[in-house]
């Protein structure tokens, strides 16, 4: 009679063992779970590209920035205003309106000087006044202020912390990037590699786009040209350099086929964004007039694929009749990579694929 009852006990305390591990290897696993996502989460972050962005705010600007802030590798880290297409001050506060409607409370944004660090040349009134004001476009108000430390003075000390590279995407003119490569600090370890819009190597210059600006000038465009000094600075540091030229924006015209996709398509707040920014420019894009040169930019910084590359000794002219043109030589070792040629249905691919609309 009692070896039953002892093997009854014997077989219940096998069960509460077998229910005991059970439930070990279940909260084991439900435990694990969270840790293998954070640990997915930490590897997707620490294998994003970190982008410092220096801006004039004009209206492609935002497009090149609203793309960035769509690229779930790209952490956008701080947003630089440069004076060029808007004044500093409206532009900085279009720019944190634009990440109020992307949600991004985290990217902070520095200003930079009012004037550029040579002469005195400004961007056409009425080119100025659309990118302060931007009409036709809808954004919310800022979500924050600027921060109070100058844009240079901001680049100089990030630059000198080496132990965290970071790639500056430069879209107006280099007036912040030179003030801060000039700083008594000088140290540079951090920049991995300036993306540049700007020049024009073997195409004319586009000072005298749209008749808006009289000049003999056919050989500068516009980026190089409001700031040939900072441009000299930036190109004489030495740090690795990506330039985007006219060259190979103009392969990369933006048209009604690509405008009107952007409106039927857009489905998110930045994708709209984006459409109505393109909508306001209607009636360059119809006469072929408008180009992708900030957002070609941000592509080949994310996808250096878009554009063919090739290596070049750049040097910036301080002639009157060129003043501001970027110069081929080969009285000297590259100084930078120049994109010669860029894919335009490529650059579609990737710059819409990022905003969601296919
Ligand atoms: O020269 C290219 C630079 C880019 O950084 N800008 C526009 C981009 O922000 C100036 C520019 C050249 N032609 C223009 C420009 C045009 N037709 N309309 C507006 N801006
Ligand atoms: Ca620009």
């Amino acid at each position: 009679m009692r070896w039953p009852i002892r093997l009854r006990r014997g077989a219940g305390s096998a069960l509460f063992a077998w229910d005991f591990l059970f439930r070990c290897v279940l909260w084991q696993f439900l435990l694990f779970l969270p840790c293998v996502a954070a640990r997915a989460q930490a590897r997707a972050i620490s294998s994003q590209r970190v982008v410092i962005v220096d801006t004039d705010a004009g209206s492609d600007d935002l497009m090149a920035i609203a793309f960035l802030l769509s690229r779930p590798d790209i952490r956008l880290e701080a947003i630089t205003i440069v004076n060029g297409m808007a004044h500093v001050q409206a532009g900085g506060r279009n720019v944190l309106r634009l990440l109020a409607l992307a949600g991004r409370r985290d990217i902070r944004v520095y200003l930079g000087r009012e004037a550029p660090l040579s002469g005195n040349a400004e961007f056409p009134a009425e080119w100025r006044r659309n990118s302060d004001d931007l009409p036709g476009v809808t954004l919310p108000e800022p979500a924050r202020a600027v921060e109070s430390q100058s844009a240079a003075e901001f680049l100089a000390k990030r630059f000198a912390d080496a132990a965290h590279p970071v790639q500056v995407l430069a879209l107006g003119p280099l007036t912040n990037l030179a003030e801060a490569l000039s700083s008594p600090r000088r140290a540079a370890g951090a920049v991995r590699q300036l993306v540049i819009m700007g020049g024009a190597i073997r195409v004319p210059g586009n000072l005298a786009d749209g008749g808006a600006f009289k000049t003999e000038n056919a050989s500068a465009e516009w980026n190089m040209f409001i700031d040939p000094a900072a441009a000299k600075t930036v190109f004489a540091f030495g740090a690795p350099i990506r330039l985007v030229p006219l060259d190979a924006t103009q392969r990369v015209p933006i048209d009604m086929a690509l405008l009107e996709q952007m409106q039927a398509k857009a489905g998110t707040p930045t994708a709209r964004f984006v459409a109505q920014v393109l909508a306001t420019n209607r009636d360059f894009i119809r006469q072929g007039f408008y180009f992708a040169w900030d957002p070609l930019a941000a592509v080949a910084l994310a996808n250096p694929a878009v554009a063919t590359f090739k290596p070049m000794a750049i040097e910036i002219s301080d002639k009157p009749e060129e003043l501001g043109r970027t110069l081929e030589t080969k009285k000297r070792r590259a100084n930078a990579q120049v994109a010669v040629d860029a894919d335009q249905l490529r650059f579609r691919d990737i710059f819409m694929n990022a905003l969601g609309v296919r």
